[in-house]
């Protein structure tokens, strides 16, 4: 899915986008007061551009737990300059901004802006903005408002609560136009039990058929999840976190700090999904009712003269490469598979069928595949399953079949 955005499009079907993340502010938990000036703000920006972000989030209001509020004057004038000054060095990536105040955003949008991220979930006063600049919009679910969302938030079932309030949100912003990108707010409003539900139920989101941000980057959830650790020690648990859900394919943009580190993230993603096997069908070929003659039973009787037997072998392949599917080299030859029970039949005696049907199975295995090349070998080979049954014993019971079956896996 493409989504536009200003004069740039979002590609989202690649690799997720890394969205770096600038907070124009005193206060943001991990980099508040780094960037407070706009001279500073905007070496930033141009840092992370040159590390490969797709995209930048300007905020100029700290969301953390407990956070004040900021006047609309203040933050437009912390938010503006640096717009300015970003828009003006045409650094190719698009901003975002930050936002849960409609008139910031409108301004913010004036100034270059061309995305909202609205933490407080994009109502219609915010929508109608995007929708009159042609912007999209991430909505982000947050319970209660920073100053108090953490005070023991509850759910009933908090991946669903989550997913019904992003799809509201989705329609609402089909109706007036605008590209709605949904947030589960990791942080916002949750206990770390909620958090590590909602990241483990992610592709639950796929269901509302809209890009999914996610924003994990050196959250406190990390310090309780690994055992008390200060901000700056929180990179590889972003890591894996964000590799997490974006192998699963469940996340679209990573709002991350560390923008370096999340582009080779987020690259080597990609080359994986690119390498992987198209999701094959298990093949499995068949020699059933093959018809050999063996010296076995109990008995030295028994044993005296062959006997008729009726093998089964079902060999179940591990899925080809990418090509060559329907060519004989990649497969297992339903007429080895019946010329190596019978000749193993044939050579030995055995006091057990199931004797005979693991000497069956080790033939197979450790040959299979040679008549045609060998290159099929045993190592394509996931799993086997050999059956011998004994019709003459069977007729003697009058039963209507015996026999002993094996199944195989290396
Ligand atoms: N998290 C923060 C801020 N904005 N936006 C979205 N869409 N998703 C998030 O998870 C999210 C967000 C909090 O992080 P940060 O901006 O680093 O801190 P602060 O709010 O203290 O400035």
């Amino acid at each position: 899915m493409d989504v536009a955005c200003g004069t740039h499009t979002l590609a989202f079907d690649e690799r997720p986008l890394v969205m770096g993340v600038l907070n124009v502010t005193p206060d943001s938990f991990s980099d508040g007061g780094l960037y407070e000036t706009p001279d500073r703000a905007i070496e930033h920006a141009r840092r992370m551009a040159a590390e490969g972000a797709d995209l930048i989030d300007v905020g100029a209001e700290s969301t953390r737990p407990g956070a004040a509020p900021v006047e609309l004057t203040d933050e437009l004038e912390r938010l503006l300059p640096v717009i300015e000054g970003i828009t003006g060095l045409d650094l190719g990536v698009p901003l975002s901004v930050d936002t849960a105040k409609p008139e910031a955003a409108d301004h913010a949008l004036a100034a270059g802006a061309s995305m909202i991220n609205d933490v407080s979930g994009a109502g219609e006063a915010m929508l109608e903005v995007a929708a009159r600049h042609g912007a999209p919009v991430i909505a982000m679910h947050m319970r209660g408002e920073p100053r108090t969302m953490q005070h023991a938030p509850r759910y009933d079932d908090v991946v669903t609560e989550i997913r019904d309030y992003l799809s509201a949100r989705v329609t609402a912003g089909r109706r007036l136009g605008v590209h709605v990108l949904v947030d589960p707010g990791i942080g916002f409003g949750k206990t770390l039990e909620h958090n590590l539900e909602l990241l483990a139920n992610l592709h639950a989101l796929r269901d509302l058929a809209a890009p999914v941000v996610l924003g994990v980057s050196r959250k406190s959830f990390l310090d309780r999840l690994l055992g008390g650790l200060p901000v700056e020690e929180r990179l590889a648990g972003t890591l894996s976190v964000n590799a997490w859900a974006a192998a699963l394919d469940a996340a679209d943009v990573l709002r991350v700090h560390d923008v370096r580190e999340h582009r080779q993230l987020a690259e080597s993603i990609a080359a994986l999904r690119r390498y992987r096997r198209a999701a094959a069908p298990r093949r499995r070929v068949l020699a059933r009712g093959i018809p050999c003659r063996c010296r076995v039973g109990v008995t030295a009787k028994e044993r005296a003269e062959p006997q008729d037997l009726l093998v089964d072998v079902e060999v179940s392949l591990a899925p080809a490469g990418l090509g060559a599917r329907d060519n004989l080299d990649t497969t297992v030859d339903y007429a080895e598979l019946a010329a190596r029970a019978q000749a193993v039949a044939a050579r030995d005696e055995y006091r057990l069928v199931e004797t005979l049907a693991e000497r069956i199975a080790a033939a197979i295995t450790t040959d299979a595949g040679s008549r045609t090349g060998g290159t099929a070998g045993p190592k394509r080979i996931e799993s086997l399953r050999v059956r011998v049954s004994k019709p003459g014993a069977a007729r003697e019971l009058g039963v209507a079949e015996v026999g002993a079956e094996i199944d195989w896996r290396p």
